[in-house]
């Protein structure tokens, strides 16, 4: 094969993979994977399975209501989850399946309760440690007895965030 012929088939062939790869660069990234891309998420940062609206902001946000004002009790913030819940199960934005951990981080968090944290207490095994809700007064060493405890503020304990 001709030199020339050579250099347009390795061109030939080439062009596919730079293409793949240009594309594969240009996508935008989701780093806290709330389906709202980086570049247009106003809330970069929103908890694991937090349904969040197309700003990337929490539609129930943990600690304010709609208002901008924390939750009067944990039956007002529970509501705003279950009407979102059933709003996107009606438009099929959630199907059961992926509605669980989303019901499951709401249930394991603070969010509406006026002074609990999530306190980590680390477990001497494991490298890791349990996380529970409980009055942020109680989230200390000296109260728990615990070796090694630490107040997260306020959040969900689904996913474990008490891991290194
Ligand atoms: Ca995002």
């Amino acid at each position: 094969m001709r030199p020339w012929a050579v250099a347009a088939l390795a061109l030939a062939l080439a062009a596919p993979v730079a293409t793949r790869l240009a594309c594969a660069q240009a996508l935008p990234a989701d780093a806290d994977k709330d389906g709202v891309m980086d570049d247009v998420d106003a809330c970069p940062d929103s908890p694991p399975y937090d349904m969040v609206g197309a700003d990337g902001c929490s539609v129930c946000d943990c600690e304010l209501d709609g208002d901008g004002v924390a939750w009067t009790s944990r039956a007002a913030y529970l509501r705003c989850i279950l009407a979102e819940v059933h709003a996107r199960r009606a438009d099929g934005r959630l199907t059961r399946k992926t509605e669980r951990p989303v019901l499951k981080a709401a249930h394991m968090s603070t969010c509406g309760f006026a002074n609990e944290v999530r306190c980590c207490v680390m477990l001497p095994t494991t490298s890791g440690g349990m996380c529970r809700i409980m009055d942020e007064l109680r989230c200390d060493e000296s109260v728990l007895g615990a070796g090694s405890v630490e107040d997260l503020d306020a959040g969900s304990c689904f996913p474990n965030p008490c891991v290194p």
